[in-house]
């Protein structure tokens, strides 16, 4: 049987080699990029799921093709949640992740309590189905950031039960346990029943 063909509406290619790395036989993901759409969509709501929504809805609406998009912030308890839904620009609109980073540790700097957890929603279209799928992963910021591997608050934040940080990790390990492998895992069960039962 050929694979399903998904688009994944993403431009960020670290997602999409994390997600590539789980995916089953059965589906075959490109991300829009790889499709040939360039297209930036603004987040423009006030929580994780109403911004995946918009992006798969946007690419939807372009391709009429089967798509998802996914939504992640890293939430900070004792910043009340912050930078959740604004991470990709808590130090503001076009900044790098080292500032981002920058800042939120120094917001942290007094705080004895640095749990935080990364969320991430993913919204598939499929046909007339709308489908949310959320992920998530707790743990903790560190006081400096450790390594280079992954991307974005990867080196500041250290997952329940482990002791390095998933910029430490290589992409197999980070997958083991991230918000982002188990909000897939549940996407990929749905999408396999689908694929079962449409035939
Ligand atoms: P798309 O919207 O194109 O998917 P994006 O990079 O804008 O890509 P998000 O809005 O979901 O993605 O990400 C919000 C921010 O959180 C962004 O700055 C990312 O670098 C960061 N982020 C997302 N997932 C992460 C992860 O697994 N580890 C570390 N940081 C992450």
């Amino acid at each position: 049987m050929e694979p399903v063909d998904l688009i994944f509406a993403t431009n960020n290619m670290h997602k999409v080699a994390e997600i590539r790395a789980i995916l089953p036989p059965t589906l075959q993901v490109r991300s829009l990029t790889e499709a040939g759409i360039i297209k930036d969509i603004p987040e423009l709501f006030h929580t994780l799921d109403e911004n995946s929504l918009e992006k798969a809805r946007i690419i939807h609406e372009m391709t009429g093709m089967h798509c998802f998009s996914e939504d992640t912030g890293l939430e900070v308890d004792s910043l009340g949640g912050e930078p959740g839904v604004h991470s990709a620009r808590y130090a503001g609109v076009g900044r790098s992740a080292v500032e981002n980073t920058r800042l939120l540790l120094e917001r942290l700097k007094d705080k004895k309590d640095r749990a935080a957890q990364f969320r991430t929603v993913i919204t598939l279209i499929w046909d007339s189905r709308v489908v949310q799928f959320e992920g998530v992963c707790k743990g903790h910021i560190v006081e400096k950031p450790k390594g280079d591997l992954g991307f974005g608050y990867d080196p500041i934040f250290i997952p329940e039960q482990e002791t390095r940080t998933f910029a430490e990790m290589d992409l197999s390990e980070k997958n083991r346990f991230s918000h982002r492998r188990k909000a897939m895992d549940r996407l990929i069960k749905y999408l396999n029943e689908l694929i079962v039962n449409d035939k």
